[in-house]
C-alpha cells in the first residue's frame, strides 16, 4: 500500500512555528489507536464535561484530565488541581502510551526530559472552538506545552507573546503534534470553529490531548 486517504506509513516531518515551537506533522499518527484507547479509559474513569469559565461561560470543548493535576475551570477561576470535582476522586493516572507519546515528541523538538504531571483531554464536536488565550497556570514555563490533534481537522491559531499580535493559521490533522516552549512557551493560541468532517477513528469529533508540566 503507498498511498490511501488516511495513509499511517506516510513519513512524519517537522516544521517551524518560530524560536522553540514546532509542528511534528504525522508524528502521532501510527499510535493513534492505542491513545484513542488510552482516551475511553481516562473518561470511563474521569467524565468528560463542559466546564464553566470565571467569567460564567459554558466552554464548548468538553474536557476530561489525568495524570496527577487536573487542569479545572469553574466560577472561582482556573486552576490545577489533584481530584476531579465531578466524582472527588483523583483524577486516573496518565496511561503509559500518553506519557510516553508526549516524552518522545518533546523530545523531538529538543525538549529533553520532559515528564508531564498533567494530561487535558479536549473533546470537540462541530460548532466547538477555544478562542486565543495564554497557558500560563503552570508553575515553571521552562517546560513545554505537548498539544497532540487526533481525527477530524481544526484550524489552530498560534499568534504571539501579545494578544494583539496577529495569529498564524495553521491547519492540523490527525496524529500532528504541535510542541511550544521556549520563547513561545506564553504565546497565545486556539482553534477556529470545528466543521463537520468525518474521520475513520473518530466520526466528527476532534481530541486534543494537552501535555504540561503543572508543578
Ligand atoms: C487545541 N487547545 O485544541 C488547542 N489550552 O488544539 C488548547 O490550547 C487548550 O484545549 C488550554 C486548555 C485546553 C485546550
Ligand atoms: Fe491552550
Amino acid at each position: 500500500m503507498t498511498s490511501d486517504l488516511f495513509d499511517e506509513s506516510e513519513a512524519p516531518w517537522v516544521e517551524s512555528l518560530g524560536d522553540g515551537a514546532v509542528v511534528l506533522r504525522r508524528f502521532a499518527r501510527a499510535m493513534a489507536p492505542d491513545l484513542l484507547n488510552a482516551i475511553n479509559q481516562v473518561t470511563g474513569q474521569a467524565p468528560l464535561r463542559q466546564m464553566k469559565t470565571p467569567g460564567g461561560h459554558t466552554m464548548s470543548a468538553a474536557m476530561a484530565c489525568c495524570g496527577t493535576w487536573g487542569w479545572v475551570t469553574d466560577r472561582q477561576g482556573y486552576r490545577y488541581q489533584q481530584t476531579d470535582p465531578l466524582t472527588d476522586k483523583p483524577w486516573p493516572p496518565m496511561p503509559d502510551a500518553l506519557s510516553n507519546l508526549a516524552r518522545q515528541a518533546a523530545a523531538q523538538a529538543g525538549y529533553l526530559n520532559f515528564q508531564p504531571d498533567a494530561g487535558l483531554i479536549n473533546q470537540y464536536l462541530p460548532g466547538a472552538k477555544m478562542g486565543l488565550h495564554q497557558d500560563k497556570d503552570e508553575t515553571d514555563f521552562t517546560q513545554p506545552i505537548v498539544s497532540v490533534s487526533l481525527g477530524a481537522p481544526i484550524v489552530f491559531q498560534f499568534g504571539g507573546n501579545r494578544r494583539s499580535d496577529r495569529p498564524q493559521k495553521v491547519p492540523l490533522e490527525h496524529g500532528d503534534v504541535v510542541v511550544w516552549g521556549g520563547t513561545s512557551r506564553l504565546r497565545y493560541h486556539g482553534v477556529l470553529t470545528l466543521k463537520s468532517v468525518e474521520h475513520p477513528l473518530t466520526g466528527a469529533c476532534r481530541y486534543n490531548l494537552t501535555f504540561r508540566r503543572a508543578m
